[in-house]
């Protein structure tokens, strides 16, 4: 069972058929990687698949994938857009492990207590946290210092059947990239040299965050040893820092 595929391939498809999409390089040793874990019959192999994109108005759309049985499934998704323009984070964190499914879906706000910076990315896609929310509630425990980087349409949610993931979990992760899109369609360049250092510093504050806070370090380096994933983590999942180097 690979759950969380036709999550994957409904994203990339939307994103061909809506965006003008270039692929994003994929740094050589990080396009997939496989490892074995267990003993005899409890082998189990840990495959992890990269995809990477970029548009006019988004600088990295990047995908990990992970599969290793019913037990292990996860997608990682998330948009980083180009720093000339104001627009959240869209960020997917769908994790199946033994315990259970544990599902994040959001647009992530750059400026998340800014009146009209939420009036403009958070209100008009209240309506449908709601509707999801009757059926996906609030998934509890959350770390305090990761709340800055959630907006209040913040999706977070354990179901606790597989059912409720192809459902509902699907129709909302659609629905949230839908949203998303349409605000890509609506953005416009930001020219004010203090607006745009302030989307750098917000830009490059997220990312640090992720990168230090990567739920899955301890996963990926129990598979894939600590230099490989050290590596992953900021030369391809959270690479801005990176990128503003060689810029
Ligand atoms: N999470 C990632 C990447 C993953 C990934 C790149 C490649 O950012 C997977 C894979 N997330 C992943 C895994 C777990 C979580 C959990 C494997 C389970 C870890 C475990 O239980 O061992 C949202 N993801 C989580 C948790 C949260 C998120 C809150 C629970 C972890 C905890 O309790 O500490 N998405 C995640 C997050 C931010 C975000 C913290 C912060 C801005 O955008």
């Amino acid at each position: 069972m690979t759950l969380y595929q036709p999550f994957l391939d409904y994203a990339i498809a939307t994103l061909q058929d809506r965006l003008a999409l270039s692929p994003y390089p994929i740094p050589a040793g990080f396009e997939s990687n496989t490892a074995t874990t267990g003993k005899g019959k409890r082998t189990v192999t840990v495959h992890t698949t990269s995809h990477g994109y970029c548009s006019p108005k988004l600088r990295q759309i990047r995908a990990a994938h992970v599969q290793a049985g019913d037990s292990l499934q996860v997608l990682n998704f998330v948009i980083f857009p180009r720093l000339e323009y104001d627009l959240p984070f869209f960020g997917g964190d769908l994790v199946t492990l033994p315990g259970g499914h544990l599902i994040a879906i959001d647009m992530q706000p750059l400026f998340r207590d800014s009146p009209d910076y939420q009036a403009r990315y958070s209100q008009p896609i209240m309506p449908m946290f709601e509707r999801y929310q009757q059926h996906l509630p609030w998934g509890g425990d959350f770390p305090e210092e990761a709340q800055p980087f959630f907006s209040p349409a913040f999706l977070w949610t354990r179901p606790a059947q597989t059912e409720a993931v192809t459902t509902h979990v699907f129709d909302a992760f659609k629905d949230y990239l839908n949203a998303y899109l349409d605000f890509v369609e609506q953005a416009q360049p930001v020219t004010d040299p203090a607006q745009l250092k302030a989307i750098e510093a917000a830009q490059l504050s997220y990312i640090r965050y992720r990168a230090e806070k990567d739920p899955a370090r301890g996963m990926l380096t129990r598979y894939y040893g600590a230099e490989w994933t050290e590596e992953y983590i900021h030369g391809f999942l959270f690479d801005l820092e990176r990128h503003l180097q060689i810029a």
